[in-house]
């Protein structure tokens, strides 16, 4: 009974697959991103373009381009809307200019914890903001963690806000992360990405904030030497797809895309949560002095950011921050 329900849904299976893959056509996906390949979005591009080749027989072939090499995220996401490039990852705050409804996952401590995260992002407001993408001309297929963000910087440890008085700070080009820095008292520089590195190295800016795996990966240690970790916020990457390929694509292509994209966010977010818990440890042994923020400055960083939280609400509408709200405190319920 048992064998035959096997071969029975072998079976099934083949016929699926022989007709899904008749409805594939050899293509070429150019698939870009920012950070290196070494690093948790390089390592999770990699598990997506083996997962897209092996669900298309070989059809289907994603270039990927990490480093930056196609631009910068603001750069590739233009290209996606021009049709000159067909995928990327990147941060969503890089893509308020697009899509304002971004900024609701720019709020300062939005999150408790990135499981938190994980219900939020995958479901109906997730999708809901991803959505909102279509009509722009992208498609948004899942989102993939980029993590809590924490500051380091060249100067001096920052043990309070004050210490934070006149530090030239990169911020991602965003108005909620250069309001929030601005309250901050930092000095806040919004720059892409791709910049990053060299703006450290040569001090034109002093300090800048990243998840610890991106600090690690992207060697800022070697240019930073103070970490304060303060979790301000939690950031997503997301997978996009340039809706005028999207429009050529069959059924299937489209379908092998997400499945693809979702393994390769399983995968990520494990891989990234692994890196975050060691990643610590390294930095501090690679030269890095850190602090945690005191509970009480926390706080106080908390209270001086609660103004940022009616300018996202205003900017992405009262009605989907409601209702972000009222999914969290129903999570927070259960
Ligand atoms: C940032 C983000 C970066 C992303 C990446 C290049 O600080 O955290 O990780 O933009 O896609 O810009």
């Amino acid at each position: 009974m048992k064998i035959k329900t096997l071969l029975l849904s072998c079976l099934i299976g083949a016929s699926i697959v022989s007709h899904a893959v008749a409805d594939v056509q050899t293509r070429q996906i150019r698939f870009g991103y920012g950070l290196n390949e070494n690093s948790n979005q390089g390592r999770a591009t990699k598990v997506f373009a083996d997962e897209v080749s092996r669900l298309s027989d070989g059809k289907l072939r994603i270039r990927a381009f990490g480093g930056a090499t196609l631009g910068s995220d603001i750069q590739m996401q233009q290209a996606l809307l021009g049709g000159a490039q067909e995928m990327m990852v990147g941060s969503t705050a890089t893509l308020v200019g697009i899509a304002s409804e971004m900024a609701i996952w720019d709020t300062p401590f939005l999150f408790n914890s990135a499981e938190e995260a994980d219900v939020i992002l995958d479901g109906p407001v997730g999708q809901k903001v991803m959505d909102k993408l279509e009509e722009k001309g992208l498609i948004g297929l899942v989102y993939w963690e980029n993590g809590f963000r924490n500051l380091t910087n060249s100067r001096r440890p920052v043990e309070s806000l004050e210490d934070l008085d006149g530090i030239r700070l990169r911020v991602m080009q965003n108005n909620v992360f250069l309001d929030s820095f601005r309250n901050l008292g930092a000095n806040a520089v919004p720059m892409a990405f791709s910049e990053l590195f060299t703006a450290l190295e040569t001090k034109t800016v002093d300090g800048q904030e990243n998840p610890f795996n991106t600090i690690l990966s992207s060697k800022f240690y070697e240019v930073q030497e103070y970490l304060t970790v303060t979790n301000h916020v939690y950031s997503p990457w997301i997978v996009l797809v340039s809706k005028r390929f999207w429009d050529r694509l069959s059924a299937t292509e489209r379908d092998i895309l997400l499945e693809a994209a979702k393994t390769a966010r399983d995968f990520e977010r494990e891989d990234t949560r692994k890196e975050a818990a060691m990643a610590l440890a390294e930095l501090q042994e690679k030269g890095m002095k850190v602090n945690e923020l005191s509970l009480e400055e926390v706080e106080r960083m908390r209270s001086r950011l609660v103004d940022v939280n009616q300018t996202i609400a205003q900017g992405v509408g009262q009605d989907l921050w409601d209702e972000l709200q009222a999914a969290l405190t129903e999570l927070r319920s259960n």
